[in-house]
């Protein structure tokens, strides 16, 4: 199930520099399904119960008037939300070990790879995944493409 904007909107403020924007249907009941939230003027979508290949979701990214998120510093306290692992923007489909991000926009400055990663496993492993390293959630790990795992969608704005 996918949200949408049109939804009705909560904001939430639970802590000073974090506000959260809960949304959901009054008549659907749709609500648990829903979560978009805005992180320093940006607006994210976590799928937790979702799970899609990378390039279905991002499909979906893209039909909100988003995309896979683009993670471009060390701002990761919306992690402890997700549900492992989780795709996120980064990519080397169109060329072996040069990653980009799926904006287009973003360029690849900071990376947060797990040990040994990314180790393209088979030859086959072309779309990243945060997941979890020895010491710390949200390391990364380039991943089989077509596996389904939950995502994060980003948009510059909530409405
Ligand atoms: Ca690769
Ligand atoms: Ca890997």
């Amino acid at each position: 199930m996918y949200c949408s904007i049109s939804f009705f909107c909560k904001v939430h403020d639970f802590h000073s520099h974090f506000k959260t924007i809960f949304m959901w249907s009054a008549s659907s009941g749709l609500g648990m399904n829903c979560s978009w939230r805005e992180y320093e003027n940006k607006c994210y979508f976590f799928s937790t119960d979702t799970k899609k290949s990378w390039a279905a979701a991002r499909h979906d990214c893209v039909q909100e008037g988003g995309d896979l998120v683009s993670i471009t510093s060390a701002g990761e306290d919306y992690l402890k939300d997700l549900e492992l692992p989780t795709w996120i923007g980064l990519s080397d489909l169109l060329v072996e070990n040069q990653y980009a991000w799926s904006d287009g926009v973003s360029a690849v400055l900071y990376t947060n790879w797990n040990d040994k990663e990314p180790n393209n496993a088979g030859g086959a492993e072309h779309c990243v995944a945060m997941t979890h390293g020895p010491l710390v959630t949200g390391k990364w790990n380039d991943d089989a493409c077509s596996k389904n795992h939950s995502f994060v969608c980003y948009r510059k704005k909530c409405q």
